[in-house]
């Protein structure tokens, strides 16, 4: 791996005016900009195994193993960019024992939040996940930006028996700051796609903003030293 880096970098040093250090640090900004994690969370039962495999697979198959926690791999192209997905899909044993959520606060950029439509327990728990999702910070730090989340209303197929309101997913999308919509896994296929789509899209402005920020920040440091040790020259 390390040879086939260098290898690289010798080429790139041969053809450009980069250094490898800067080669290797914009590699390495790339390849994070086009990784791209997401979490599936929610209620059991509520259809995230459905959501995640009728995203992979256009397919609903109506029952999924539900004994063990997953992570699939996609490779898609969006507006032109190749990026490297990748879908947490817990199961409710990881759920019950990891609901303080640390490790998947560190590990995903996005969240997609599921709760049943025809089961209101569900929704309370969605609603759980979000207040953790977006809890203030302990030390504000400038840099942070929320992560990206979208709250889902399952099984929009059985509104005969909801117990869940549309606008009462909405309303809890609007002031959490979330996208929300209603859709059902076991009979859109569009719908669901468009719904990954959206929150990967979100996902792509959160880097390009923590890009900007960072970019934002070294500069400002670069002003600060330059001002502190200009000064002290010119005073010499
Ligand atoms: N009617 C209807 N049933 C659905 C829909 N999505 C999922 N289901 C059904 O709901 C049940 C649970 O779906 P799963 O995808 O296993 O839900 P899950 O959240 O992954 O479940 P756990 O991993 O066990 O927590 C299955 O019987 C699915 O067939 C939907 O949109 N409409
Ligand atoms: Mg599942």
């Amino acid at each position: 791996m390390r040879a086939a880096i260098k290898k690289e970098v010798k080429n790139i040093l041969g053809s450009s005016q980069h250094s490898s250090k800067d080669w290797i640090k914009q590699k390495w900004q790339k390849s994070k900009m086009n990784d791209i994690k997401l979490a599936v969370l929610g209620g059991e039962r509520t259809g995230k195994s459905a959501l995640t495999v009728r995203f992979l697979t256009k397919r609903f198959i109506g029952e999924y193993a539900s004994n063990f926690e997953s992570i699939y791999n996609k490779h898609l192209c969006l507006d032109g960019k190749q990026l490297n997905l990748e879908i947490y899909d817990p199961c409710p044993q990881s759920q019950k024992t990891k609901f303080s959520l640390t490790s998947e606060l560190h590990w995903a950029d996005g969240f997609v939040i599921v709760y049943d439509i025809s089961d209101r327990s569900s929704f309370a728990l969605a609603k759980a996940l979000i207040y953790r999702i977006r809890k203030p910070q302990s030390t504000p730090c400038k840099r942070f930006v929320e992560p990206a989340v979208i709250l889902v209303g399952n099984k929009q197929d059985l509104s005969h028996v909801r117990e869940v309101g549309w606008e009462e997913g909405h309303g809890l999308a609007l002031d959490r700051h979330c996208q929300f919509c209603e859709l059902s896994a076991a009979e859109q296929t569009l719908e669901v796609e468009m719904m990954f789509i959206r929150i990967i899209k979100d996902i792509l402005t959160n880097f390009k903003l923590k890009e900007k920020r960072r970019s934002s920040g070294s500069k400002s440091m670069a002003k600060l030293i330059n001002n502190v040790f200009g000064k002290r020259r010119k005073s010499v």
